[in-house]
């Protein structure tokens, strides 16, 4: 069983690099979060809902719960069957966007992340790094393109996203077993062959 997630701001790739992972690993399970079950998906479409105005603790509350339903429903079991799980953004999409984001208390966010996952840790996140204006760009030319509207944290300014950014960059720095820095400029081909160098380096899939 191993356990990977995948993290970076918004447009940086990630779950392009996902699609083209889950065509290379064997008995893998790849999913997402927010979401990742019919109760998470519900509080995921109201936390990426322009319309709703959350206050950030609520929305830090509505992330944790969607984390639970989904820690114990889809990704423990399918580490205990010893499969390869793959997670589009996890604990730290919270500390980068609600903590280094919107300036919560981390010590206090690690605590609800540890409640939220009984302490469930990845054996590797790779952390998809480029300038805020290239993922925001790319990203919003995506989301002009899907049906649906998921462009609540698109609405914030380019301050919040640099702050994002340069906190999963620290958190990087904190724990360089743990985490790895990817360059996610260039063509998908590209990021993808650097992506997969490192997880042949790093994990034995
Ligand atoms: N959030 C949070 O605040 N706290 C939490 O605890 C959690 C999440 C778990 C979820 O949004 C939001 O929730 C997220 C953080 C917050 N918001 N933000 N920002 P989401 O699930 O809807 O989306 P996302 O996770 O941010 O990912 P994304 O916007 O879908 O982007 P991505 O996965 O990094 O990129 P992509 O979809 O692979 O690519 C975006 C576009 O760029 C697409 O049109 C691609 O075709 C294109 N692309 C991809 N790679 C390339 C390259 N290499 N070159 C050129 N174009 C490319």
């Amino acid at each position: 069983m191993v356990f990977i997630t995948l993290e970076g701001i918004e447009g940086s790739g990630k779950t392009t690099q996902l699609r083209k992972l889950a065509e290379r690993i064997p008995n893998v399970l790849v999913t997402k979060e927010p979401g990742g079950t019919p109760t998470a998906d519900r509080i995921r479409a109201i936390l990426l809902d322009t319309r709703e105005k959350i206050d950030p603790v609520a929305e830090l509350f509505l992330f944790a719960a969607s984390r639970r339903q989904h820690v114990t429903e889809v990704i423990r079991p399918a580490l205990a069957e010893g499969r390869v799980v793959i997670c589009d953004r996890f604990t730290d999409a919270t500390l980068a966007y609600q903590g280094f984001g919107r300036l919560l208390d981390l010590d206090r966010l690690r605590g609800l992340n540890d409640w939220a996952t009984d302490s469930l840790k990845p054996d590797l996140t790779l952390i998809f790094d480029l300038p805020e204006e290239v993922g925001l760009t790319r990203a919003r030319s995506r989301n002009t393109k899907a049906p649906l509207d998921e462009g609540r944290f698109e609405l914030e300014d380019l301050r919040f996203h640099r702050r994002v950014r340069e906190g999963y960059l620290a958190l990087a720095a904190s724990d360089p077993k743990r985490y790895a820095v990817i360059d996610a400029t260039g063509a998908a081909d590209e990021v993808f062959a650097r992506t997969w160098q490192v997880l042949q380096e790093r994990v034995p899939i």
